[in-house]
């Protein structure tokens, strides 16, 4: 068979307001050209174990968001879904199955709402598609009636046996980066926390010598590639992260990765960690003060515990060489009209080198969604588009969402602004180089044996 995988990339949101300024201010725009282009990995993961005997490629949704021409030669078509897109991506399922062609819908969307999913499509996945994915094309190839394929019900996927991504597949199109997986899931479990839905499993560690093998195979095609992890918290084993990064070094790559602030606690890690070619790590802060944090794992309390070590952990994080990204949501229970401005102090005052501000979202599938549904909180039930991260889908507590959109300009138009990205810069710069002079160099390599 013929068989096509296609990505639906970019980044979405839909308040003109935030639009017209928030999102065209510098920082909030280099980060969104990074991002923009990443490959799917979730399709190049089912194209490594399609079976033997059948054409595959993958494709990109065109910058208008509809399908390249070419799919319509397929015979079966892949579509990974997030919540944002997946109006689009049924409307593209739709006008292929008008032409006859096979549709496989999964991904996070499809895995919180299988049976909306199977509306557009002949086979929905939910959870994760190595296992399955063998099984869909049987059933597209012997025309098997639609019908939803969960995950649960194959043997669980041992991260130890996953097989190099196909790479190879995105042949000379122009990515900035490109992923790799180092673990599956986070132990802590935040209500809101989109990828919760994919967690049947446990928290898994790949074997560091698999992620090496996926990097060298990204090296080769592209020898000057930027890896990002495409992982939900790396470094939750500190130990395992030190021997990932002791592997990594000789390969003398640059990535970057999303995990939890306890690195900081850790400096032979982060010592390795930049050694390793660690640029920035992205870090779930959510709120300066403590109050909102109170029990948003479902395991655990870390982010509210550390929230009095912030600072220090910045500091600490930064001045050894490693930017931080840090992310904050605006709307938890408890935001009232101060979180703007104290937020904006946070950032300017520690010198955050980069700063992410999201809306709390309520997505499919998630604790937080149910729990606000319930208590009728949510705005439009079924705008899954509005899912972006950008805009206001619920009703937040003690704000308005008016008030919640009101301040979220406010605070891009600052904290994004030329001048606010710049100084923030140079204060963490600042923190590098007082870590320098304070602990040189040929210190810190006796410090941390390789
Ligand atoms: C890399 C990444 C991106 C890349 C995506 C590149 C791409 N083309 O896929 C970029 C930067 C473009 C991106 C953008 C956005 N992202 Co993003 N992103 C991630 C991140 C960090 C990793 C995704 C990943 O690679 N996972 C690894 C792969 C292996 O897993 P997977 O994709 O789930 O695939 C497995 C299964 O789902 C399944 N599967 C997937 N598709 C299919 C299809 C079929 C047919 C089958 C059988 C199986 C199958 O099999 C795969 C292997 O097991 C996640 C966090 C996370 N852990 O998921 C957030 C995440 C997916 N992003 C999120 C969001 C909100 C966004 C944006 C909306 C932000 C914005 N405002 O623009 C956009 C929208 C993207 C879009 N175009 O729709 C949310 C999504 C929640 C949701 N329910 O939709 C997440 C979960 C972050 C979070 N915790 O909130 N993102």
């Amino acid at each position: 068979m013929k068989i096509g995988l296609l990505a639906m990339s970019g980044v979405r949101a839909h308040d003109k307001q935030l639009m017209a300024f928030g999102l065209t201010l510098p920082g909030f725009v280099e980060r969104s050209k990074v991002i923009a282009s990443l490959p799917s990995l979730g399709l190049l993961y089912l194209a490594a174990v399609t079976p033997p005997g059948h054409d595959v490629r993958y494709f990109e949704a065109e910058a208008d968001r509809s399908e390249p021409a070419e799919v319509y030669d397929c015979d079966l078509v892949a579509i990974s879904t997030f919540s944002a897109q997946v109006f689009e991506a049924y409307a593209i399922a739709d006008r292929l199955r008008a032409r006859g062609i096979k549709v496989a819908i999964g991904g996070l969307h499809a895995t919180a709402l299988p049976d909306e999913a199977l509306t557009h499509a002949d086979y929905v996945v939910a959870g994760e598609g190595e296992h399955v994915w063998p099984h869909v094309i049987r059933a597209a190839e012997s025309n098997s009636p639609s019908r939803i394929f969960r995950s649960t019900d194959f043997p669980p996927v041992d991260v130890a046996q996953l097989p190099v991504p196909r790479y190879d597949l995105l042949a000379n199109r122009t990515y900035n980066r490109f992923t790799v997986q180092t673990t599956r899931g986070c132990p802590w479990r935040c209500d809101f926390c989109a990828s919760t839905v994919m967690l049947s499993q446990k928290y898994r560690k790949r074997p560091v010598e698999h992620v090496v093998r996926d990097i060298r195979a990204i090296l080769s095609l592209h020898p000057n590639a930027f890896i990002e992890f495409a992982d939900d918290n790396t470094f939750v084993d500190k130990e395992w992260g030190k021997a990932l990064c002791r592997a990594l070094i000789p390969l003398g790559v640059k990535w970057f990765t999303e995990t939890d602030i306890t690195v900081a606690e850790d400096s032979e890690l982060l010592d390795l960690m930049r050694r390793a070619g660690c640029r920035q790590i992205l870090i779930g802060l959510e709120s300066p003060g403590r109050s909102p944090l109170e029990g948003i794992e479902l395991r655990g309390n870390r982010k509210a515990v550390w929230n009095s070590r912030y600072v220090d952990a910045i500091h600490t994080i930064q001045s050894h060489g490693i930017t931080v990204n840090g992310c904050f949501i605006l709307g938890l229970d408890g935001h009232d009209q101060t979180i703007f401005s104290e937020i904006y102090d946070f950032v300017m005052g520690v010198g955050l080198y980069d700063v992410q501000i999201t809306v709390l979202t309520a997505f499919p599938g998630t604790p937080l969604y149910n729990r606000l549904l319930k208590a009728n909180r949510i705005i439009e039930p079924g705008r899954w588009d509005l899912c972006t991260l950008f805009d206001v889908n619920h009703i937040p507590s003690p704000l308005t969402p008016d008030k919640l959109r009101a301040g979220l300009y406010w605070l891009a138009e600052r904290v994004y602004s030329a001048e606010a990205t710049q100084y923030r810069r140079k204060a963490c710069n600042a923190q590098r180089a007082a870590h320098r002079r304070a602990f040189p160099r040929h210190l810190a390599a006796f410090a941390s044996p390789p």
